[in-house]
């Protein structure tokens, strides 16, 4: 009778752990976990959008997220990977904010067999030293932003391009993206150029300094590698007596709700959505890496391309408004 309790048990015992098991999948996997997540900083509203958009995710998976600001320096986002090195983390998620300078760290990583994740910008380091990277397509983003302003302007602009953080492929993708669509057209071009790293601050600082290079009604669009820069740009633009989205056409990339706000207000003409939803995909990689499942190299990331008849739906959608 009492060998019929202690199998009873037993089998009770085994039903609670495999439930706990199957829960844990479902609800996209990684409890206990404890993965360390280098970001480049807070330097735009897209940033700490996807920033905030991986802590919850975190959370509602039960994974110890360590989390560093690297306050868009490499220097301090290669210190925290050691620092994540050095306390056996799990696996690391990396944002890189440039490309180049990685192979070290990441060796050492590699070398204590933490796996990591490459996420949003992409870095030039050797493949085999990450296991995959979930992001957007730099290029396309480029390509439709520049394929919206030719349809506008049917292929007659000349433009004036905020860059993004120099050496960060969102900037150098996003550039060769846009530069190869308007090399279609012989009388659409790039007037003046530069780098504003991805703040409103220098985005509006950088197109003042355009306004005061060229004679402004000769500039047609400006041309923005994000929505925050060109909110800087835009405050520029009303500084000098100009109608942003009217006197001089917007394009930038993100999507953020202070785009849409611009949108409504008219002084802004199109946004291509950059998603900052990245965080349950590198948490899916990191799980699926754990259990010995392949990867793909890339785990690409969806976005549209918005404009004002729908920017009051949208401002009020993301916004939680
Ligand atoms: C691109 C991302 C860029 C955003 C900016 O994926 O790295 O960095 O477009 C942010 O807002 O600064």
């Amino acid at each position: 009778m009492r060998s019929h309790k202690l199998l009873f048990s037993l089998v009770m015992v085994l039903m609670v752990i495999f439930g706990a098991v199957v829960v844990s999948a479902q609800e996209g996997g990684g409890a206990g976990l404890t993965i360390g997540f280098s970001q480049v900083g807070s330097e735009s509203a897209w940033r700490t959008s996807f920033t905030q958009a991986v802590q919850a995710e975190a959370e509602a998976r039960g994974i110890n997220l360590l989390f560093s600001d690297g306050q868009q320096r490499q220097e301090n986002q290669i210190a925290a990977l050691r620092s994540f090195i050095a306390q056996g983390v799990d696996a690391i998620i990396l944002a890189p904010v440039v490309e180049t300078g990685w192979d070290e760290v990441l060796q050492e990583a590699a070398d204590n067999q933490i796996p990591v994740v490459i996420v949003d910008r992409n870095v030039t380091a050797d493949e085999s030293l990450y296991i995959t990277r979930v992001s957007s397509d730099f290029v396309h983003e480029g390509r439709l932003a520049a394929a919206w302003l030719v349809q506008a302007t049917a292929g007659q602009c000349d433009i004036v391009e905020l860059q993004g953080t120099v050496g960060s492929s969102a900037a150098l993708d996003r550039q060769q993206g846009f530069n190869e669509v308007i090399a279609l057209f012989p009388n659409m071009q790039i007037v003046q150029s530069q780098s504003g790293d991805f703040t409103r601050t220098n985005g509006k600082e950088v197109m003042e300094s355009f306004l005061n290079a060229v004679d402004p009604s000769t500039i047609c669009a400006v041309w923005s590698h994000n929505d925050d820069m060109l909110i800087g740009a835009i405050e520029a633009m009303k500084e000098a007596g100009i109608d942003p989205g009217q006197d001089i056409l917007t394009i930038s990339v993100d999507a953020i709700p202070d785009i849409f706000q611009a949108m409504v207000d008219g002084d802004a003409n199109a946004t291509v959505e950059l998603s900052p939803n990245m965080g349950g995909p590198a948490f899916d990689a990191i799980v699926s890496y754990l259990a010995g499942e392949e990867l793909p190299r890339w785990i690409p990331v969806a976005g549209g391309i918005y404009f004002p008849d729908t920017a009051a739906e949208e401002l009020a959608a993301r916004s939680g408004s």
